[in-house]
């Protein structure tokens, strides 16, 4: 009688394993059977038609990730036809924004703007003398490579993440996952280095760069000159970032009381390549007529 039972207990476990084996590979094929509808329906968007990946708008500004502001200025900026798809915002190297082209995809803000740019024989860059060239270079990286992790200190360090569950249209659950999200971001600052700091010496990194930058544009309309080229779009997209998603940081106050050149130029490039930004935020945020 027991070795019928052992023989039955060990059917029992069998049926179990493969259902649930079963259960994960329906999951399996169902997930990339989704996958590749939309890839195919990305492939349709048209010829040299650029599909964004990114997350869904914010309350105050289009994206609340500054790389996608940065990358879809640029889109404006060079006039490329594109599209938005928020339904995969994070890329084969888990990087966001990523893009897909005639049927390829290309993630990082700077490689996608220096790969269209080729494409499209949009370089704005290229028109600059070799020195200034150079400065933008120089520019661009202090913005995305050094201010962006001196304002990621605030955002998780300082703030627990809170102004950005603001600047976004929350589901109830984001508030559980807020916790281990943020405490996650806290140890990628510790690997890069800036999470190492006291918050006084970041706020001084800080407030150094937007001094360079308010510096370098004194009173031109755009940071190399009369015209806007491809580093205005990271600075345009940080320091909206900072007017808009981060209202309760030091840096809020430092650009309104400090740097009137720095909200001009924010309006100034928002009113020229934005016109529609009421359009582009998500139309759920309390006052429509924010700006
Ligand atoms: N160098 C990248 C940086 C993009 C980036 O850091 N994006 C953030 C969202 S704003 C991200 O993808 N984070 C994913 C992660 O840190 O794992 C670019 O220029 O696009």
């Amino acid at each position: 009688m027991a070795g019928v039972s052992e023989t039955e207990a060990s059917c029992g476990w069998v049926s179990v394993v493969m259902t649930v084996a079963l259960l994960l590979g329906s999951v399996y094929v169902y997930r990339y059977v989704i996958k590749m509808n939309r890839r195919r329906r990305w492939r349709q968007a048209g010829k040299d038609v650029v599909v964004v990946h990114c997350p869904s708008p914010g309350l105050f500004t289009p994206c609340v990730s500054p790389f996608v502001m940065k990358f879809l200025t640029y889109l404006r900026l060079a006039q490329i036809p594109y599209q938005l798809d928020h339904e995969e915002p994070f890329g084969q190297r888990g990087l966001c924004p990523w893009m897909t082209v005639n049927g390829e995809g290309l993630a990082d803000s700077q490689l996608m703007i220096e790969w269209l740019g080729q494409h499209f024989h949009k370089n704005f860059t290229k028109r600059l003398t070799e020195t200034q060239q150079a400065v933008a270079r120089a520019f661009t990286i202090m913005i995305d490579e050094h201010l962006c992790w001196c304002l990621r200190e605030w955002r998780f360090k300082v703030d627990n993440g809170r102004n950005l569950v603001e600047a976004m249209r929350q589901p109830w659950y984001v508030h559980i996952f807020k916790y281990f999200f943020v405490e996650a971001r806290k140890q990628t600052l510790w690997h890069q280095g800036m999470g190492r700091h006291t918050h006084t010496q970041v706020q001084h990194m800080t407030q150094m760069d937007l001094h360079a930058l308010s510096t370098y544009l004194g009173e031109k309309p755009y940071l190399m000159g009369e015209e806007a080229s491809e580093v205005d779009c990271s600075m345009f997209a940080f320091l909206s970032n900072i007017l808009y998603n981060y209202s309760r940081s030091p840096y809020y106050t430092t650009i309104t009381e400090d740097y009137p050149n720095l909200q001009a130029y924010v309006k100034r490039v928002k009113e020229s390549l934005w016109p529609d930004w009421n359009q582009c935020v998500d139309q759920t945020r309390p006052d429509p007529n924010f700006s």
